[in-house]
């Protein structure tokens, strides 16, 4: 037995000890296996079968009605010192924090199936990708983590070559929010997650393991691990550029990675290719270009606003093999969300439909299913090497203020840029909904350490041979007077993409300003945008004296994070005030 195995055989021995399990499963991935929990699932309510006719070996999960949605308030970063979790996130030391959580941990598997799961983030065969294992109770999590990663005995013998491995642990508890912890430790390669069973508590590849322990591991390794899409568009030409875009969270970014041109672009010969739609792993190639790998294999997107007028390849994707998380129903049994044609029978916790009792399908509803069903998927997302990287776009929820499009001087100004961004909270995470917050690089709950070393590490990547992205920074959520989004949006927003390409080529133009480039209407191509060109204008414009206020909003929060801040991005901050006063 390879020394790694038997690391990982004493592992799950500690692990069951603790938890005391009344079976333990290592999960291979087979088919088979999946039929088999699928039936348990059935059997015990976890899932209920969709109309088999429609919806071919897709069912529907309900969860618990408080257990809908991330947890940032009981989300914890322990490192040994308190100012590598810095404060952009909730600390608490490690060992307070490990006998917090195993207290609760403590025999909570009696008399169910510990499933252990061995899986790698990223294609099996790159030299970018890492692997763990997740320990869970939840048969929910095993279905929902072989779709979004590679899972089982093709992962578990890489684990047994490498030697290291992140260590997850995952119960769902008594799914009481008062007992309830995702709990992570970078020092340790370790999380441990209690009391949820939803998505980003739960599929501990996702973020706990690809965002905030693979941050932590990339700051150390010279790598970045984001919060970002990854898109190929390819031009008449037969050249695809690769995007990485960073939004926070329910802002767009699955939406994006899956676009359909506007009819005069299909016409043109313009294609869009899926990469990634949450999560991006990039590094410095021998040609100093950013190399970008897709860490997940499927997709848990948000299901409300997903219909054949937004997402047509999202749609095409979801007709099979798909797991729904509190969507509604339609009387067929058929599943439902808002933005879908027809009118549902029952809501996401399974009552008559009544919109007395609010929307049919949970605002943070969510669909898992496999990346290959999707139609634009990039026959690179496989890759090995990864795609390199042209452009990164920032982008943020901003009704007022923030124009369509502008791009950033320089890499040092792109880092201030992504540091400012502001969004408005969305129901990804429970808590209010609308309130404009800053979400750094959209890192905010998932950057594994301290925001200023985080943007230290960012600045550190313009170095002599580098050959970096451009910047870019998007807002596709601008409202008019009347409170409607002043731009159309979805497959439109591939003219910004267009614009973006071609000031990497230096083939578009722009005016230059206190923050940045922005184009002016003639350096877009509107042709077939059914856009009013007063709107156009107000998106394009500058409102200098809310640019103020926002810089100087932005030095504050520079300041909040004391000397560790770099100065770099102190002093970019003080010019463009300047500039913008000047
Ligand atoms: P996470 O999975 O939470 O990280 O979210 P995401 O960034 O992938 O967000 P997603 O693409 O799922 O979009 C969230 C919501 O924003 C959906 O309801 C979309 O319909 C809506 N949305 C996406 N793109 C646009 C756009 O260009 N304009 C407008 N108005 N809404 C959009
Ligand atoms: C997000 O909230 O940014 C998501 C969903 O992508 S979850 O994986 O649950 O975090
Ligand atoms: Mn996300």
């Amino acid at each position: 037995m390879s020394s790694s195995l038997a690391a990982l055989n004493r592992w799950v021995d500690e692990v069951a000890r603790l938890t005391r399990p009344a079976s333990i499963h290592w999960c291979d991935g087979s088919e088979a296996e999946h039929a088999m929990l699928v039936e348990r699932m059935l059997a015990g309510g976890d899932l209920l079968p969709l109309n088999p006719d429609t919806h071919p070996r897709c069912y529907l999960h309900r969860s618990h009605p408080s257990d809908v949605a991330r947890v940032e308030h009981l989300t914890f970063v322990c490192t040994r010192e308190r100012e590598d979790a810095g404060p952009n996130n909730h600390w608490m030391a490690p060992a307070e924090a490990h006998a917090k959580i195993d207290g609760l941990f403590a025999g909570c598997m009696q008399g169910r199936t510990m499933y252990v799961i061995p899986y790698c983030m990223g294609p099996i065969d790159s030299p970018l990708s890492r692997c763990g294992v997740e320990i869970t109770d939840s048969p929910y999590v095993v279905a929902n983590m072989r779709i979004m990663t590679r899972m089982g005995a093709a992962a578990q013998a890489r684990i047994e070559r490498e030697g290291t491995f992140v260590k997850g642990l995952h119960s769902i508890g008594e799914l009481d929010p008062e007992r309830r912890f995702i709990m992570h430790f970078p020092e340790e390669l370790t999380i441990k997650s209690y009391g949820s069973g939803y998505g980003g508590n739960a599929l501990l590849g996702k973020k706990c393991h690809a965002l905030r322990i693979a941050s932590w591991q990339a700051r150390q390794e010279g790598w970045l691990a984001e919060h970002m899409l990854i898109v190929g568009i390819e031009n008449p030409e037969g050249q695809t550029h690769y995007l990485a875009a960073a939004f926070p969270s329910a802002c767009g970014k699955t939406n994006l990675a899956m676009l359909i041109p506007p009819e005069g672009y299909r016409k043109d010969g313009w294609k869009v290719w899926t990469v990634g739609d949450d999560i991006c792993w990039m590094q410095p190639g021998p040609d100093g270009r950013l190399w970008a790998i897709n860490p997940e294999a499927g997709f848990f997107g948000v299901a409300p606003g997903t219909s054949a007028a937004t997402n047509p390849n999202a749609m095409a994707m979801l007709d099979r093999d798909a797991i729904f998380t509190n969507v509604g129903l339609t009387a067929d049994n058929r599943p439902w969300w808002e933005g879908l044609p027809g009118t549902p029978a029952k809501d996401w916790q399974g009552r008559d439909y009544d919109p007395a009792n609010g929307p049919a399908a949970h605002p943070n509803a969510r669909f898992t299913v496999s990346a290959r069903q999707c139609p634009s998927w990039s026959p690179r997302a496989e890759d090995p090497q990864g795609v390199p990287i042209s452009a990164i776009v920032f982008g943020g929820r901003r009704a007022s203020l923030v124009p369509l499009v502008f791009q950033a001087r320089d890499w040092t100004h792109g880092v201030l840029v992504g540091a400012a961004m502001g969004s408005e909270t969305t129901a990804a995470a429970t808590g209010a909904v609308g309130v404009l917050r800053r979400d750094s690089m959209a890192m905010k709950p998932f950057c594994g350490y301290n925001f200023a070393d985080y943007f230290a590490h960012w600045l550190s990547f313009d170095r002599p041979g580098a050959k970096l992205p451009k910047i870019f920074h998007v807002n596709w959520f601008r409202k008019g007077a009347d409170g409607k989004f002043l731009w159309p949006g979805f497959g439109d927003n591939l003219r910004v993409l267009e614009w973006m390409i071609r000031r990497v080529g230096g083939q578009a133009g722009a005016v230059e300003t206190p923050i940045g480039y922005l184009p002016r209407p003639q350096d877009l191509n509107t042709d077939g945008l059914d856009l009013a060109p007063a709107a156009l204008a107000e998106l394009l414009s500058l409102d200098r004296e809310g640019w103020c206020e926002e810089i100087e909003s932005i030095g504050e929060y520079l300041e909040s994070f004391g000397a560790r801040m770099p100065a770099a991005l102190k002093a970019e901050q003080s010019r463009i005030a300047r500039a913008l006063a000047g």
